[in-house]
Order: C-alpha cells, then sequence, then structure tokens
C-alpha cells in the first residue's frame, strides 16, 4: 500500500485528491488549517485517512511530518497543494500581511517540507508533485505576487529534477488554469459573488479534472516523468500584450 502526504486537503483540489488516492487504495496524509474539514474528511474516508492540522506558515510544525510513526512516515508521494492568492488589487494598496502569507504558504511551506522529506522519498524512489499554475508563465494584471510564487514553484520543481538526478525520484510541476474550487473566495477574501461571476457560463475545470490529473501523473511506470503539465479549460487561453500610446 502506498502512502501520499497532501497539504492543503481541506478543500478544492487537495481534498479531491484525498478522495482520489484513497479510491485508488492509496494510504492519504491530509494537512491543512481547518481541524472540522479534516475531522470531516476523516469520517468519510475512514482509516485511510490520516487528518493532521498544520499551518504552511509554521515551518517547525511542517517540518514535523517528516517524523510521523509507523506507515503514516512512509511517504512515496508528497503533493504540495496548499496554496493561496492575494487580491488582484494593485500591490501598493494590497494589505502586507495578505502578501507574507501567499509568500509563506506557496513558497516558504513548500520548499520546508520538500526538504524535510527528501532523504524519506529518496530512500523510497517517490515522487514529488507540486502544484503550480499557469500563471507562472502567462502574466496578467494584479498577478505578480501570486504569478511570481508559482514561478517560483515551476522553477523549483525543474532544478529540483537536476538534484535529484540519479536517485529515481520524479518530479512534475502540475500548472493548471481556471478551475472552480475556492481558490477565488479565498482571494477576493470571501466575495462569493466575485467567484460567480468569473467562473459563469465558462465551464471552469473541476477540482476533480485535478485530482484525475494528478493520479495519470502519479501512476504513469516509474521510469517516466512529466516535468511540467499545463491544463486549461477549453473556454480559456491567451489575450495580446497591451501597448501604451501617448496621446
Ligand atoms: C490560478 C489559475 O487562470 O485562475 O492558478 O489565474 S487562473
Amino acid at each position: 500500500m502506498k502512502t501520499i502526504l497532501i497539504t492543503g486537503a481541506t478543500a478544492g483540489i487537495g481534498d479531491a485528491a484525498a478522495r482520489r488516492f484513497a479510491s485508488g487504495g492509496w494510504r492519504v496524509v491530509g494537512t491543512g488549517r481547518r481541524g472540522d474539514r479534516l475531522r470531516a474528511l476523516a469520517e468519510e474516508l475512514g482509516e485511510a485517512f490520516l487528518p493532521l492540522v498544520v499551518d504552511m506558515r509554521d515551518v517547525a510544525a511542517v517540518e514535523g511530518l517528516a517524523r510521523l510513526n509507523g506507515p503514516w512516515g512512509d511517504i512515496d508521494l508528497l503533493l504540495n497543494n496548499a496554496g493561496l492568492a492575494p487580491p488582484t488589487d494593485p500591490l501598493p494598496t494590497t494589505d502586507w500581511q495578505r502578501l507574507e502569507d501567499v509568500i509563506e504558504t506557496n513558497v516558504t511551506g513548500l520548499v520546508a517540507l520538500t526538504r524535510a522529506l527528501l532523504p524519506t522519498l529518496t530512500e523510497r524512489r517517490g515522487a514529488i508533485i507540486n502544484l503550480s499554475s499557469v500563471a507562472a508563465t502567462y502574466p496578467y494584471k494584479g498577478g505578480a505576487v501570486y504569478g511570481g510564487t508559482k514561478a517560483f514553484v515551476r522553477q523549483f520543481s525543474l532544478d529540483l529534477r537536476s538534484d535529484l538526478h540519479g536517485t529515481g525520484v520524479r518530479v512534475t510541476s502540475i500548472e493548471p488554469g481556471m478551475a472552480e474550487t475556492e481558490f477565488t473566495i479565498v482571494r477576493t477574501g470571501g466575495d462569493e459573488e466575485a467567484s460567480r461571476k468569473l467562473y459563469a457560463g465558462m465551464a471552469p475545470m473541476t477540482a476533480e479534472d485535478i485530482a484525475e490529473t494528478i493520479w495519470w501523473v502519479a501512476t504513469l511506470p516509474p521510469h517516466l516523468n512529466i516535468n511540467a503539465l499545463e491544463i486549461m479549460p477549453t473556454s480559456q487561453s491567451f489575450a495580446g500584450f497591451q501597448v501604451h500610446r501617448e496621446a
């Protein structure tokens, strides 16, 4: 039986991945900040699920995840899913705390956990799947800090592959576009109407779509490594550059 550790298992892609891997016969360690959500998931998934309340901004607690007892500590796959976005307001007027939370969660916590788990993952010839975003590659207004953190996640994944050369450990950066999860509600500070409008009439991806992609990547034969994978809903694509002209 294999074991996956999923950060941010309380909602969206993390929650869907916990369900997908549990139904595929894996043992799932799920972390998150909201204990009630984790407990509800534990009730549904039963013995296959270990809920652990951990805030990714707490580096000591994150490092403690590398010292789990028994089979729960035999982690074969680290899914670095926890992440959030600040508002798309102009940078000078965005609250510093919101920006710092994003950087600490998306970057610092992810690096701390990956670093702490590398000895186990190397010993078990395991894998790391990091949730980046299309925002890593395609800039948009108001996305500087979010896109910056996700570009970090993408490049961190690729560079880590070099470090792990010859170990058999696989590393993948998954880069989704618009998926209807709590992402936009969190980004806008709880504005459900803004979230509804953003996804209205455009068939966004679902958390389950991404969870299925993660499952596919994780269950490929061990001689195959997906380096990076961009995925968007068909109804999302790219717009051009903007040009400022003097009147
Ligand atoms: C978020 C992707 O396209 O909603 O990671 O900005 S998008």
